[in-house]
């Protein structure tokens, strides 16, 4: 998939996804990258935020199945990944997204109980095999990472679901990181500065790996 390079920032609510993926933004532009697109998962295009929009706040009185939950999951991404992030990469521009195909198989596979039988094919069909260059998995307690959420005002449809619902997520997610040569946890639950140092360390031992990519 092109020349570019596709970097994905995953953990819980609270985790400080959105603050790391300015942290990554900042470093690789210090370090010479030129063209740097920004996504958020669910959304990155009108449709995306639409079906985000749907996702978060479903009208009134309806409950969403989580297989339902799957698939809007899937069909924002694959709209993200024809508007956005696939030319993006062709062009030779640097991706990082807050958010992607592991939110999926953590939350609506160990969080809502949705079998690998269904979610892979789905995934298959939307994705085949495109996987990131780099994961940035952030770690820290469910508890803490609600906590944190909740500092911040109104809880949204997935934050009032129950610790355990995040502690099966916390849990796909460790299990997710354990198994993939490409990503790397960083214990989110330390002070930001720390965060902060703890993903420049991370970038700086995965550059050369990242320039052999996209040479
Ligand atoms: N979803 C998404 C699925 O169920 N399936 C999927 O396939 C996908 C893609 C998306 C929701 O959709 C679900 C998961 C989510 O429930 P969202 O708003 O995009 O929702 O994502 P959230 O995780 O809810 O976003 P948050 O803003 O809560 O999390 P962040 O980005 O990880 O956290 P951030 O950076 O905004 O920080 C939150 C607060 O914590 C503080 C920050 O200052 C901020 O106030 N903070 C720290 N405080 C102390 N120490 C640190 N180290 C801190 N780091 C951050």
């Amino acid at each position: 998939m092109g020349k570019g390079c596709f970097i994905v920032i995953e953990g819980l609510e609270g985790a400080g996804k959105s603050t790391a993926v300015a942290t990554v933004c900042d470093w690789l532009q210090q370090h010479g990258v030129s063209e740097l697109v920004r996504v958020r998962e669910p959304g990155g295009t009108p449709l995306a935020e639409a079906i985000r929009a749907l996702f978060k706040r479903p009208p009134e009185g309806e409950r969403v199945a989580p297989a339902t939950e799957l698939l809007l999951m899937y069909a924002a991404r694959r709209q993200l990944l024809e508007q956005v992030i696939w030319p993006a990469l062709e062009r030779g521009a640097w991706v990082v997204a807050d958010r992607h195909d592991w939110s999926t198989l953590a939350y609506q596979g160990g969080g809502r109980g949705l079998a690998d039988e269904l979610i892979l094919p789905v995934r298959q069909a939307a994705l085949g095999e495109f996987r990131p260059d780099l994961t940035l998995y952030l770690d820290l307690p469910a508890d803490l990472g609600l906590a944190r959420a909740q500092g911040r005002g109104q809880l949204d449809r997935i934050e009032q679901e129950a610790l355990t619902f995040f502690e099966r997520v916390r849990s796909r997610y460790q299990q997710l990181a354990v198994d993939c040569p490409q990503a790397l946890t960083i214990d989110a639950s330390q002070p930001l500065a720390s965060v902060t140092t703890a993903l420049q360390q991370a970038l700086a031992g995965s550059w050369p790996r990242l320039q052999d990519a996209v040479a």
